[in-house]
């Protein structure tokens, strides 16, 4: 894998530097701003800072597209090695894991030290004493890959995933890696498979609409309140909250008392008539955020009411559609309201309430199965703090280091 990064005045210049020097099929892993270096540094000018990745295949396949058959399995790995000894970032992101690899690496040798005193007591030879060198070396690694398999169905990532990371990784595997580059390259294989979402863009000279969707009680309103404060309240942009929840009087009342504090326009929403109107009053504002009635994915007559809805929304105007989902809800309930929800194409996802879980394996199960980015998560009551734009790193090594591993 080739992990560098990009810098240019805007987010979108950054990602074209990194789509020039290694190709269309990069990975965008982080976005940031920073500041310039040298003297336009100092009176403030910041520039936007991508770190691009691309996956070790594409690095592969370019590197051995010259090369003899016979030779390529020990030559691809030659060049892949070479490329990540090469790369200055690749290291960089390996110290960031530096804690995950301490904690992993006790809780491995832990393992390791049990093995040994199990085999003491049973009067048998230690495991592979004989073995040569690089037998050992082999099944220290597979012993190794274990433990984060095993680490990875702790987090409840799904067996099926969790096998294809595995072999994703066995496919390069060599005798003498150490098992540091494993962890290494299986946290930047998660972080991959994550990818990037879009997140709530600008649109010019027209409001941005947002519409939320979920099942009931998953933190919709809340999440809107959050949201709508950040725009509101942190970027000083115009602001109107839209509710179609009609179905509970308490709903609105919600949502219009968040109005009330941010001092945005407020307005429920019966019919699609009144979806154009407000679309059109609200026309010179930068964002209009819609909440709509929870439901369950088994009803059948809310479900094709929201299609509608949806479709007024979109017809009205630019309309980007999240569906919210928690993180507590087993994985077999989220595949069937991500089910029902599989005539709505181009929606983009929000998971909530990731502080009330440690199945934090749901995200990378919902990204893989609907191939749906994750735009945000949450993690608390607490309006507007807890929230922030989904980062996969953050949350690969929350995968990788369950709450069961670290007592
Ligand atoms: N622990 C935790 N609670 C949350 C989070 N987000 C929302 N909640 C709580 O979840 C409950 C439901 O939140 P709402 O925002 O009303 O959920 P909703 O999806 O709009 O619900 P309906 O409109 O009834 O479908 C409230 O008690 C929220 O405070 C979160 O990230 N973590
Ligand atoms: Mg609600």
């Amino acid at each position: 894998m080739i992990i560098k990064k990009f810098t240019g005045k805007t987010e979108e210049d950054a990602v074209e530097a990194a789509k020039k020097d290694l190709g269309s099929g990069v990975v965008i892993m982080n976005v940031k701003s920073v500041k310039r270096k040298g003297l336009a540094g100092l009176f403030g000018a910041k520039q936007m800072e991508v770190t691009a990745a691309l996956e070790e295949e594409n690095v592969v396949q370019r590197n051995v597209q010259n090369m003899a058959p016979a030779a390529k399995a020990e030559d691809v790995f030659a060049a892949q090695a070479a490329v990540n000894a090469m790369n200055e970032n690749s290291q960089n992101l390996e110290k960031k894991i530096d804690s995950l690899q301490t904690l992993l690496m006790s809780r491995f040798q832990q393992s390791e030290a049990e093995i040994r005193e199990a085999s003491a007591v049973d009067g048998a030879e230690p495991p592979m004493e004989e073995a040569p060198e690089e037998k050992e070396q082999t099944s220290e690694q597979e012993r190794f890959i274990r433990l984060l398999y095993n680490t990875m169905l702790e987090s409840e990532v799904d067996e099926k995933y969790a096998n294809q990371i595995v072999d994703d990784f066995d496919r390069v595997n060599k005798p003498d890696l150490p098992i540091d580059y494993i962890l290494s390259d299986v946290y930047q294989k998660m972080i991959l498979k994550f990818g990037r979402a879009e997140g709530i863009t600008p649109v010019e000279n027209s409001p941005r609409i947002v519409l939320f969707m979920g099942p009931t009680g998953v933190g919709k309103t809340t999440t809107i309140a959050k949201i709508a404060s950040h725009y509101a309240v942190g970027e000083k942009k115009k602001v109107a909250l839209l509710t179609a929840d009609t179905f509970r009087i308490a709903a609105v009342e919600q949502l219009r008392i968040y109005a009330n504090i941010l001092e945005t326009p407020f307005r429920v929403i019966y019919t699609a008539e009144e979806v154009q109107e407000a679309v059109r009053d609200f026309n010179d504002y930068d964002y209009i955020f819609m909440d709509t009635a929870g439901h369950s994915h088994q009803n059948e007559e809310q479900l094709e009411h929201m299609k509608n809805l949806i479709e007024t929304v979109r017809n009205a105007g630019e309309c980007q559609t999240f569906l919210v989902l928690s993180a507590t809800t087993k994985y077999r309930d989220l595949m069937r309201i991500v089910s029902s929800y599989k005539e709505v194409s181009d929606y983009q996802l929000i998971f909530t309430k990731l502080d009330e879980t440690t199945a934090w394996g749901n995200l990378l199960n919902l990204k893989l199965y609907t191939d749906t980015p994750i735009a945000f998560v949450t993690y608390g009551q607490n309006v507007p703090n807890d929230i922030e734009q989904f980062n996969p790193q953050k949350i690969v090594k929350q995968i990788l280091s369950t709450r069961a591993l670290q007592q």
